[in-house]
């Protein structure tokens, strides 16, 4: 992908979408579905993954990514701030269900996989733990409050196996009621940013092949070692759900 440095994207007009250049951010990649769906054409603008970014920093007030920014309008960071502004300015089917109590259904699950506390938050604890005691790394000397910021530590990495199980396995149970009902997708019976959510965050428990997506190996490494009780609550139904989500809605190969 062809992405834009601060310095030039940030006096483009329209929409700008910051992104980690070279690695499949689940929150980034995330955005960029959702901004897919609705048909929302963005430049993309570079973010150096776990870096201090001190341009990006005085532009947008945040370090990481995504961040999107509209005009002269206040960056957007949060997850579900990207699904509304997709909605905003975007077209074609919604990326949430109509029905009142659907809608509530799929943002609560959105919630348990992209939300604080949530599947990709403990995911990175699980990743990120072994870095709290590695000596600290003269090239980077903002790491550690990187890892502060994601919650990284020895209390919340306690949890973070059962609520990735716990999390799994309501995704799984409801997979299968949607397919007791007739449906084919996670919530109603349309796809939904629940769908391309649960897609774009199984990439950092069973990452796409090489050739669909061709992550560097390090990352790779990283996101396909999975401790054996969340390898054991990931069904194979919802990994074929993923890739079919990929193959009909998202569209393959990734590109980052
Ligand atoms: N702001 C997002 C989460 C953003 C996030 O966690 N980004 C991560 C993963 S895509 C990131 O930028 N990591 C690389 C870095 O911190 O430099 C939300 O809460 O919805």
């Amino acid at each position: 992908m062809q992405y834009y440095p601060v310095s030039e994207a940030r006096s483009m007009p329209g929409l700008r979408l910051v992104l980690s250049a070279g690695v499949p951010g689940p929150w980034g990649e995330a955005a960029k579905a959702v901004f897919g769906f609705r048909n929302v054409d963005y430049v993309p603008v570079e973010q150096a993954p776990m870096q201090p970014n001190k341009e990006l920093l005085e532009w947008t007030g945040h370090r990481n990514a995504p961040i999107a920014v509209l005009d002269d309008e206040p960056p957007v960071t949060g997850w579900l701030d990207m699904i509304d502004l997709a909605e905003r300015l975007g077209s074609g089917p919604s990326l949430l269900p109509a029905d009142e109590r659907r809608r509530v259904e799929c943002l609560g699950f959105l919630t348990e996989i992209a939300g604080r506390d949530g599947l990709g938050w403990h995911r990175r604890i699980l990743m990120c733990a072994p870095m709290l005691d590695a000596p600290a790394d003269p090239d980077n000397p903002g790491l550690a409050d990187v890892l502060c910021g994601y919650g990284v530590t020895e209390e919340a990495l306690a949890q973070s196996n059962a609520r990735i199980v716990a999390i799994l396995r309501e995704l799984a149970a409801q997979l299968e009621r949607q397919k007791q009902a007739g449906s084919q997708w996670l919530v109603g019976n349309a796809p939904s940013a629940l769908d391309l959510f649960w897609a774009c965050f199984s990439m950092m428990l069973d990452p796409l092949s090489q050739d669909r997506n061709p992550m560097p190996d390090w990352l790779r490494g990283m996101y396909a070692s999975l401790p054996d009780d969340i390898a054991a609550a990931l069904d194979p139904a919802l990994i074929a759900h993923r890739d079919r989500v990929y193959e009909e809605v998202i569209g393959l190969p990734l590109e980052y």
